[in-house]
């Protein structure tokens, strides 16, 4: 495979992908309703696909694929990249959250965007971004070293702010994974800190993380006993929120290193993932060095 990105200016690439992403959300959004019923397929990850799930990948690789300069396409819901040419590499979690659907609660669309051939690690990560699909549909894109919101009308980018910073007072706190399955320096944490913060986790990652991105906090999904790596996938998950996050002045870990220093091998490979105010990270890598 040549390199993904020869004689492509990326900042355009970059903008025809998030241009793309904008313009595709409103049908994705509008997709849902017919679509609440679980296939009878798994994804890669061995997860129930929802229909929901197939389509707005469908819709995705179809859209972002077709953009000149964009050489691969992968997904959680595809067990391997799909060619596309030359150019960059998309990486999805075309519906996050879709077991939300059901209870018709938040979930949204988390797109990587990697210099290279994938499985690529945070050092090949060019830009990150998520589509949140709640009572207003936003969209947040991580370049540069910084982070942007946006609200998207008819698929148009409305940017309400140029400079998300996460704020310094933490707020709030969500966490994966049932409680008996925590390891004991995970679960030491959430005792220490159940009193100073108001939990809020809803099961989608793209509106916990938008959680803390608004109120300051940490969302984790933790190494658990009965899955060291966790839940979450390094490529379509961990490293793009990871860069979302450190983008407005968070941090992020796998329970002892920043996830975009990582090491990918395996494109579904999965990691535990930490992301929020620095003071708050410090102290859960502190209680996981303990066990
Ligand atoms: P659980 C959704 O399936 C997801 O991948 C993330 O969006 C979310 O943070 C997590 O899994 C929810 O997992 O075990 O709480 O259902």
């Amino acid at each position: 495979m040549s390199s993904p990105t020869a004689d492509h200016d990326s900042a355009e690439v970059l903008d025809d992908i998030f241009e793309t992403l904008a313009e595709l959300a409103p049908e994705i959004r509008d997709s849902l309703p017919g679509r609440r019923t679980k296939s009878d397929e798994v994804n890669p990850s061995g997860e129930t696909r929802m229909e929901a799930d197939a389509y707005a990948d469908e819709l995705l690789e179809e859209a972002l694929g077709g953009i000149d300069g964009v050489g691969w396409y992968a997904s959680e819901e595809q067990a391997e990249p799909i060619d596309h040419g030359e150019g960059v590499s998309v990486a999805l979690d075309p519906l996050d959250g879709s077991s939300n659907l059901k209870p018709n609660s938040p979930m949204g669309t988390i797109i990587a965007v990697y210099d290279g051939e994938l499985p690529a690690g945070g050092d090949d990560l060019l830009a990150a971004g998520f589509v949140l699909f709640g009572p207003i549909l936003t969209m947040v894109v991580a370049r540069d070293g910084r982070l942007t919101e946006s609200v998207v009308e008819n698929g148009e980018i409305d940017v309400i702010d140029d400079d998300v910073t996460i704020p310094e007072e933490p707020t709030v706190y969500g966490m994966g994974g049932r409680v008996p399955d925590w390891t004991e320096g995970f679960a030491a944490f959430i005792d220490e800190i159940e009193d100073e913060y108001k939990l809020r986790y809803g099961g989608s990652m793209v509106a916990d993380v938008n959680q803390v991105l608004t109120y300051g906090g940490i969302f984790s999904y933790p190494a658990l006993q009965s899955a060291p790596n966790g839940k979450l996938r390094l490529a379509f998950e961990g490293i793009p929120m990871a860069y979302i996050i450190e983008c407005a002045g968070g941090v992020s870990s796998d329970g002892t290193q920043s996830i975009l220093d990582v090491e990918a091998t395996d494109l579904h490979q999965r990691v535990p993932v930490h992301l929020g105010n620095e003071e708050l990270i410090d102290r859960v890598e502190a209680h996981l060095a303990d066990e």
